[in-house]
């Protein structure tokens, strides 16, 4: 069975939307959301352009801020200073990867922590990794809303992330962990790794790789889960970490690339920029 993420993702924007008429009438205002991207790369132009075009579906305001491939860091910093200072923005996003002559650590480090729609700053990953009220990343969280769409009791199973980013793979592991499923991260190092997967009741593809996640890997009724977004060198077509077509037999629940995680990454950004609006108005 294949898990849809471009119809849930439509189902729970319609929630928010709903959410945000509510908002309105209780504070007087919708949440805002301020995008950055810097340069011309095409696929985060892509990217962007969805979140920008699902802030419009939630009701919410948005701004897309574009600069240039040679913006200087301090440039760059001084543009999020000011939005930090800005009472009419409540999330701000600047979507990586950063030009090379930008420092991104700093970057994540410099926008305010009640602002951090993407969960990225580090008393997020604090606070996250500690069990407190934080942020979560939009990517792992919209693979767990997917798993959950399953009905599979995560409770007790072996789930395994391919991957350790501090984005995906890593934040990946601790939400498995908080629903008390056993934990395996593998990555670029494992020894045998087609027998840690293959033991996988969940599997979690983050390697961008593509296909690098063949049939042999996955276990019988397995739910398969894609995070990679890959260009495919030959077709320029974009594919998954996971060779799609031979897996999908096997596992009992899959995702696919594109119209898998994707917009779900995309919706749970919608929902953390209602979380950071509805913080900041009752404070
Ligand atoms: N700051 N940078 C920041 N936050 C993020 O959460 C991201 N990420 C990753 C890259 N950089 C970031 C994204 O937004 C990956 N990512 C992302 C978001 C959306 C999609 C893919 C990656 C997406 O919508 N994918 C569509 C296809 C889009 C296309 O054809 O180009 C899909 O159906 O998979």
């Amino acid at each position: 069975m294949i898990i849809d993420g471009k119809e849930l993702s439509a189902r729970i924007k319609q929630e928010l939307a709903a959410q945000v008429v509510s908002l309105k009438e209780k504070y007087g205002r919708v949440p805002s959301l301020v995008v950055i991207l810097v340069g011309e790369n095409p696929a985060s132009q892509s990217y962007v352009r969805g979140k920008i075009k699902a802030c419009a579906e939630c009701g919410f305001d948005s701004t897309l801020i574009t600069m240039p491939e040679s913006v200087s860091e301090a440039e760059l910093l001084a543009e999020i200073e000011r939005l930090n200072g800005d009472e009419a923005v409540d999330g701000i996003l600047v979507q990586l990867p950063l030009p090379k002559h930008i420092d991104e650590e700093k970057v994540i480090d410099a926008i305010a922590l009640e602002k951090d729609v993407d969960g990225f700053h580090p008393l997020n990953v604090a606070n996250l990794w500690l069990g407190k009220p934080c942020i979560l990343p939009c990517t792992p969280k919209g693979v767990m809303r997917m798993i959950q769409e399953c009905g599979f009791e995560v409770s007790g199973c072996n789930a395994v992330v391919v991957g350790r980013s501090n984005i995906v793979g890593k934040p990946m592991a601790k939400l498995l962990l908080d629903a008390n499923a056993t934990v395996t991260i593998a990555h670029s190092r494992t020894k045998n790794l087609a027998e840690v997967t293959s033991k996988a009741d969940i599997l979690i593809a983050a390697v961008g790789r593509p296909r690098m996640i063949t049939a042999e890997m996955v276990k019988e009724g397995a739910i398969v889960i894609d995070v990679g977004v890959n260009r495919d060198a030959a077709t320029g077509k974009l594919c998954g970490d996971v060779d799609f077509e031979a897996v999908k037999d096997k596992a009992a629940h899959i995702t696919q690339v594109p119209g898998g995680v994707g917009p779900m990454t995309i919706t749970m950004l919608m929902g953390n920029t209602i979380e950071c609006f509805e913080r900041k108005m009752n404070k």
